[in-house]
């Protein structure tokens, strides 16, 4: 067989796969892998470098797919390269129950799939943050132990996705040129033709953002890999705009939207197999074909290998760093560290605003681990998300630890779930909690993913003030409670935001929101306790365990409860305060310990500067609420507080409205 007539047979060989798959699923989309069969195959054949025998491999190269529907694609590429986990029974069982093959890829699901995609566009946003983390580690250990590339799959939807011109602005910003992005430029979407709904020069408008462009004809395989070969050069981002034919092969649907996202059906898969000269039955490609493929699967283990050499001749400081880092273990110095802050705010006892000490907090954080990495959509001066380490990482300067993400709250979200899913960074990014809708779809990945991302969320109720309704969260923070895994921090004072820190930093398979006040907060626990008891989810902070009444409060709402408390023991009413920093962590508390912390008090009320909604299973059916019922209104903050009646005199008739 000549060199291209093989190559053809092995790009055909994911056809095959993937046809068959969606065929038998009755289920699936079998046009993007069919139509970038070629490209899959020169990428991981010619041009990648990883290793099956060692998936995790920190200095491999990362793939992306970010049009995630195009899932057999790569599960295709996962089989017939040699990854021990995608076996050929896993192709034939692709979308089922249980299966490592789900509708689309899913990070930890199967080796080799590096981030969870199917969100149009959010891969992008991954690869920029892979990117990010690789320049930023090689400044840091040297291109001895990292060296490698992110390549990026999108197609048409992925580009019109708002997040990708956040995503790909940001990376041409930061020159990040060992990023590539393929698009798969087939003109076709679900709807039909692309220029139905879009007429972009996407070449002129990656340009625009400093990226290098190359146009090719994304079934030549020669001009592919020369494409490939480039891009890995570049002095920037690259795109590679590669003009393919969806479902290629395909007699009679192959260029239309009727081979996107349904099975060809029995009749026009033969004709598409005979067309392609595939010959051989379903799921079982030739030895020969098979042979080479997983002779390309292997063609990277004696790179691996060098790698391991100089890992074991490194510096032997250098080396076990490494080690910790992409492990994700903390050092020694973190827990000191934090312990002895604990002890000095025990003594201070500062009333600031939580915002505040969390960047006190961070110094402290940022000063024992240098993986953490910093940023703000632009609004460092009111997250206060810097510290004294936290010089920025910059196009020149690969040694900073912050990110200048500029306003683009949906990139830093899903930047830091591709710096997370890198490994050897813990990110955290901040903006004001009102701005998570700007980033919701990536925060649900980070924890659909148990990525540990941190958002730093400021700003968070109607004591923000002046700024008005539009940026005080109101339904933000019982909706962010609503994602499964995520872990919702709403400190009350600054012992407690150093506690919540501590949970996002020890949590490793979880990402947290922590809730910051803009307004100062007095010190509400006033003794050093060397237990976390935030950890705790919910704890007793004032009060006699057997009060008649409980009243539970999160972050800003704390103080008035506890006021709420002290005046209702003037009326002769004992009362027990019970903070509340995450609701989550107290959800998973033994019972024993949740039934003594909610007690059996004749009366409970909660009070959060939100809305109710997180609370209802705490109040019962007789207990009230004191929050917001409504949008919130631009005024100063105490004027605030006594108009929409979140005070210590609406608790105590609260209270009293039950007894
Ligand atoms: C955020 C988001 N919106 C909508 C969808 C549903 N969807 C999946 S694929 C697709 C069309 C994508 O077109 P294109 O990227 O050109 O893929 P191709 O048709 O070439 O496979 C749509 C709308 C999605 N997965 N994610």
């Amino acid at each position: 067989m000549s060199n291209t007539a093989q190559q053809n047979a092995m790009a055909n060989a994911v056809r095959s796969l993937s046809m068959d798959a969606v065929e038998k699923a009755n289920s699936g989309h079998p046009g993007l892998p069919m139509g970038c069969a070629d490209i899959a195959t020169v990428l991981f054949t010619k041009v990648m470098k990883f290793d099956p025998a060692d998936a995790k491999w920190p200095d491999r190269d990362r793939f992306v797919l970010s049009a995630g529907h195009g899932s057999m694609l790569l599960y295709s590429a996962l089989y017939l390269l040699g990854y021990a986990d995608m076996t050929i029974e896993e192709i034939k069982n692709f979308r089922q129950l249980g299966s490592r093959t789900a509708g689309h890829p899913e990070h930890g699901f199967a080796q080799g799939i590096e981030t969870t995609t199917g969100p149009l566009g959010q891969g992008i946003a991954n690869g920029v943050g892979m990117a990010l983390a690789e320049a930023k580690l090689e400044a840091e250990f040297g291109p001895d132990l990292v060296d490698h590339h992110t390549w990026v799959l999108c197609g048409d939807g992925c580009l019109m996705e708002g997040i990708s011109q956040e995503a790909i602005a940001l990376a041409g910003h930061l020159r990040l040129n060992k990023l590539t992005l393929i698009w798969d430029n087939n003109g076709i979407t679900i709807d039909g033709a692309v220029s139905n709904a879009d007429s972009t020069d996407q070449i002129a408008r990656f340009a625009a953002v400093g990226w290098n462009t190359i146009a090719i004809d994304g079934h030549d395989q020669v001009a592919i890999e020369e494409a490939l070969r480039k891009a890995r050069n570049s002095d920037r981002p690259t795109l590679i705009a590669a003009r393919t034919t969806i479902g290629f092969g395909a007699p009679k649907k192959a260029g239309t939207e009727k081979v996107h996202g349904s099975p060809l059906g029995a009749e026009e898969l033969a004709a598409a197999k005979q067309a392609l000269g595939i010959d051989y039955p379903a799921f079982e490609i030739p030895a020969d074909l098979l042979s080479a493929w997983r002779a390309a699967g292997q063609r990277s283990a004696n790179v691996r290998g060098d790698w391991q050499s100089r890992l074991a001749v490194a510096d032997k400081a250098l080396a076990s760093e490494f080690e910790r880092r992409t492990a994700g273990d903390l050092n020694a110095a973190y827990a000191q560290a934090v312990d002895a802050f604990k002890h000095k705010l025990a003594e201070d006892k500062p009333k600031l605003a939580s915002r505040k000490s969390s960047q006190n907090a961070l110094e402290v954080i940022n000063g024992a681990l240098p993986e953490t990495i910093g940023g703000s959509a632009d609004l460092t001066g009111s997250n206060f998300t810097d510290t004294s380490q936290t010089k920025p990482f910059t196009a020149e300067d690969r040694n900073g630890r912050y990110i200048r993400y500029g306003i683009r709250e949906h990139a830093m979200a899903a930047v830091m779930n591709g710096i997370a899913l890198h490994g050897g960074l813990i990110p955290y990014g901040g903006t004001f909690l009102t701005f998570t809708d700007y980033a919701r779809p990536a925060i649900r990945l980070s924890a659909l993913m148990e990525q540990r991302v941190i958002y730093v969320m400021t700003h968070d109720s109607i004591g923000l003030g002046e700024d008005g309704p539009t940026h005080q969260p109101v339904e933000h923070i019982a909706s962010l409670r609503a994602i499964p895994h995520l872990l919702v921090l709403r400190p009350a004072d600054a012992t407690e935001t150093l506690e919540c820190w501590q949970i996002a930093i020890e949590t490793a398979d979880r990402p947290s929101i922590l809730a910051l006040s803009r307004q100062n907060l007095p010190a509400v626990r006033t003794e050093y306790v060397k237990e976390n008891l935030s950890a705790r989810g919910a704890y007793t902070i004032a009060g006699k365990e057997d009060a008649d009444a409980v009243i539970f409060a999160t972050g800003s709402e704390v103080a008035i409860a506890i006021d709420g408390m002290k005046q209702l023991a003037e009326q002769g009413i004992s009362a027990r305060v019970v903070s509340v920093p995450s609701l989550e962590l107290f959800n998973l508390q033994p019972e024993d310990y949740r039934a003594r912390v909610i007690g059996k008090p004749k009366a409970r009320v909660a009070v959060e500067a939100g809305i109710g909604l997180s609370w209802d299973k705490l109040l019962g059916d007789r207990g009230r609420f004191v929050g917001m019922h409504s949008f919130g209104a631009s005024g100063p903050i105490d004027k605030l507080y006594e108009h929409f009646g979140i005070t210590a005199k609406a608790v105590v008739e609260a209270v009293t409205a039950q007894l």
